[in-house]
């Protein structure tokens, strides 16, 4: 069961804890506790084993592929979180003996995870043990395990059994030959394990330190080497109220780490790296590198905090939850990695980047972290070789963006079969990967909302503009002239809402795709105007005369369905024709995916429902699209047709149902967000945390509530708080420049932290706020 700490002391509203230990559900604090700092992530499995465990240990950007009917994924590299302890000879496991006063708690100001409980042994011998866990956020490569164990009825002699253990799989596929594996000096194991195809070196450098009662300890150890196996046995007198206190510290390097790309060397120097990094990190000890640890995060804290006075403390907490999360997901200065569905808190959809990434979460980190956005828009430009590499396949030209993207070459890794299909016993064929194609037309969206936001010339010139056009090349390829229809259209694909399958003229995707033809004209337009070594380049690469021309053809003549009489905009075409069946046992059934249980996609594709938002997140990226009268119909219409069985769904419902005045039904969806990863349901992250659900989280804070909106290169913010929050401040950085929003009651200021005015539009004044200023409203 999760508790939340809401109390009023200091540390409330930061505080996630498991007040019992529920071998059923392990999955579900696995992921919500996961560390890590966007390069690894270590999913919070416990140290000692225990059936239905997924121990993960995950480094961006190491991708393999298994054999050649999978797809590539992130390997589980060995775990080091391993820790069998004998007391007396017997295994300390919560599954035997009885355990009281349990409690884990993550620990959310330093990304800390401690676990403590009383053990009592079938025999009636009693133990406190207390585990404490850090993945360093000052040293992207380390982390460390601290377990203390005090026997209370007697002396004891306690057992260790520990190490680097590589065999783990991801859910049976092993992606490593077998290591290499070595004790250095008495004390530093190593273990070099190699992915099986792209052949990426990964180093693991463990040490331990013991102590008794706070004296550094040196037992006797032997080191124990079996197939991918390499630990020690180390033995202990414990006298009876004496604490045993096991440091275990790892780092962890990869030769595909940002450091070593490009070298031929990348393996011998991340295992050198990786041993000198252990060595120092063992004389530091846990202590100081946990706290070396605890100030990069409060150094994050302090720039990133959203502060929420709501009469719920608890959704103070799921703020600080996402922003945790956010903060992990994603190595922010590596633009050869995306981000994973996942992150790197377990093994579900792989490791890939989707659309999450540029229509759910990057609007966080351009508004907050810009560096971080042009990294993430950087692999995207790195991914235009994969890209274009899948248009060409498919019959098109320009660049055609993976549904699902993983290393930046390669190109589209959306596997070919899912679950079981409730009628024909049969897989399920997954058809995103080649028919779900408006992620190309994200993609320039997020290059479009980066550059207002940041007005980065630099990373226009050098990426931007290049996707901007060569996407739009795709489209106007993709298109196809309907004779009866006097039009272009987009015939054949899946739409944002996956329960649809096959359909023509999505209008997501038509006007996705025409706002990145325009952009791309509007590209040129900048290039010709600006002229430059920028504008010779692609001018040379895509000949602007033609390229105008063809996209400009389609542009003009290009399908946008309309509002009918009724003010609705269907779906696709023959949308209305669908059946309306009565969704109540599905949106009530309190779990995804509870249609399936009565049909399968082909009859789903008949019916009037959706999985999630379609429509409506066109109509909230394009705020100025549609006027306000059909976005409301369109809300209700779609939102009584949509399960909301992807976690993408709840925050565009919260966002817009905010901008259209309706302030409970904003926060129930608010509400339902937070659901999602910290919610009752202990089934719902078994495979990983939803990273798109995070930004969904943000965004319903500061889009919905904080309502800010960037229109055209202008910030604009009107905020209008739910009746249960009292109070909203959170950061924002435009044209570089720190903002700090803080609304209270029916007033909101902005204030400018940055060293040159900027303009906002608050509460629909222009404002120029100088340096230092602040403007009320
Ligand atoms: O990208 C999403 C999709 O919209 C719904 N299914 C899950 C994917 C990954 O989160």
């Amino acid at each position: 069961m999760l508790k939340y700490d809401l109390g009023k002391n200091e540390s409330a509203d930061w505080l996630i804890a498991e007040t019992d230990f529920d071998i059923d559900h392990q999955g579900k604090c696995e992921a919500i506790f996961c560390q890590g700092n966007g390069y690894l992530g270590q999913r919070a499995a416990l140290e000692e084993k225990y059936v239905g465990q997924t121990r993960d240990l995950l480094v961006t950007g190491t991708f393999n592929r298994f054999d050649a009917q999978e797809v590539c994924e992130l390997p589980n590299l060995p775990d080091v979180t391993n820790l069998d302890l004998r007391l007396d000879g017997a295994y300390f496991a919560m599954d035997r003996g009885r355990t009281e006063q349990y409690s884990r708690v993550m620990d959310l100001r330093g990304g800390e995870v401690t676990r403590s409980l009383i053990w009592t042994r079938p025999d009636g011998k009693r133990f406190r043990l207390v585990f404490e866990r850090f993945v360093s956020l000052a040293d992207e490569h380390l982390l460390g395990i601290r377990a203390a164990v005090t026997p209370l009825d007697g002396d004891c002699e306690a057992t260790l059994d520990s190490g680097i253990d590589g065999r783990v799989t991801c859910t049976g596929s092993q992606h490593f030959h077998e290591g290499d594996k070595r004790m250095i000096d008495g004390r530093f194991l190593r273990m070099v394990s190699v992915t099986t195809q792209s052949a990426v070196a990964c180093c693991l450098h463990t040490a331990f330190r013991y102590f008794l009662d706070g004296q550094e300890a040196e037992p006797r150890l032997w080191p124990v080497i079996d197939r991918r196996y390499l630990g020690v046995k180390a033995v202990f007198r414990v006298p009876r109220g004496q604490t045993l206190t096991i440091e275990k510290l790892t780092c962890v390097t990869t030769a595909r780490d940002l450091q070593y790309d490009g070298r031929p060397d990348a393996a011998e120097a991340a295992a050198a790296d990786g041993l000198a990094a252990i060595r120092s990190a063992w004389e530091k000890g846990y202590g100081v590198l946990a706290k070396e640890s605890r100030a990069a995060w409060a150094a994050f804290w302090e720039k990133a905090d959203i502060r929420v006075g709501s009469r719920n403390p608890f959704d103070q907490l799921l703020v600080r939850f996402a922003l945790y999360h956010l903060n992990i997901m994603v190595k922010k200065d590596d633009p050869r990695v995306g981000i994973g569905a996942k992150g790197l808190t377990g093994e579900g959809y792989k490791g890939h980047s989707f659309w999450d990434t540029e229509i759910f979460i990057l609007p966080y980190f351009i508004l907050t972290d810009p560096k971080a956005a042009r990294s993430l828009l950087a692999y995207r430009y790195k991914g235009l070789y994969g890209a274009r590499k899948k248009a060409k396949e498919n019959g098109f030209e320009g660049a055609m963006y993976p549904w699902e993207a993983a290393w930046i070459d390669d190109g589209e890794v959306t596997p070919l079969w899912g679950s079981a299909d409730i009628v024909t016993g049969k897989p399920i064929p997954i058809l995103t990967g080649m028919i779900e194609q408006h992620i190309t037309a994200d993609v320039a969206f997020g290059v479009q909302l980066y550059y207002a936001v940041t007005g980065d010339q630099d990373f226009m010139d050098r990426n931007g503009y290049e996707i901007l056009i060569d996407t739009a090349r795709f489209w106007a390829s993709r298109f196809t002239w309907d004779e009866a229809r006097g039009a272009y259209v987009i015939l054949d694909v899946i739409g944002p809402d996956e329960y649809k399958e096959h359909v023509d003229n999505n209008a997501y995707t038509n006007y996705m795709a025409v706002n990145n033809m325009k952009l791309a004209l509007q590209a040129m337009d900048d290039l010709d105007r600006r002229g430059g070594e920028t504008r010779e380049r692609l001018n040379a690469q895509f000949d602007f005369a033609a390229c105008r021309r063809d996209i400009a053809a389609v542009m003009e003549k290009a399908y946008l369905p309309k509002p009918g009489a009724d003010g609705i905009v269907p779906q696709f075409d023959g949308y209305f024709d669908l059946k309306a069946i009565d969704l109540t046992p599905y949106k009530t059934a309190g779990q995804v995916g509870a249609i399936y249980r009565d049909y399968n996609n082909e009859q789903i594709c008949t019916f009037q429902v959706h999985k999630q938002a379609d429509t409506l997140v066109l109509m909230l990226l394009m705020d100025d699209l549609f006027p306000k009268d059909v976005k409301v119909r369109n809300y209700y219409f779609y939102e009584a047709r949509t399960l909301h069985d992807s976690s993408l769904s709840k925050s565009t419902h919260c966002v817009l149902a905010a901008d259209l005045g309706e302030d409970a039904t904003a926060y129930r969806f608010f509400e339902g967000c937070g659901g999602i990863d910290l919610g009752p349901n202990m089934g719902t992250s078994d495979m990983g945390v939803h990273t798109a659900s995070m930004g969904g989280i943000w965004q319903c804070a500061v889009y919905g509530f904080g309502g800010v909106r960037v229109v055209g290169h202008e910030l604009h913010i009107s905020p209008r708080l739910p009746q249960a929050w009292d109070r909203l401040s959170f950061p924002l950085v435009w044209r570089g420049q720190p903002l700090r929003v803080t609304v209270e009651g029916r007033r909101a200021a902005v204030e400018n932290r940055g060293a040159s005015p900027v303009e906002v539009i608050l509460k629909g004044e222009k404002t120029v706020l100088a340096a230092g200023e602040t403007a009320e409203r």
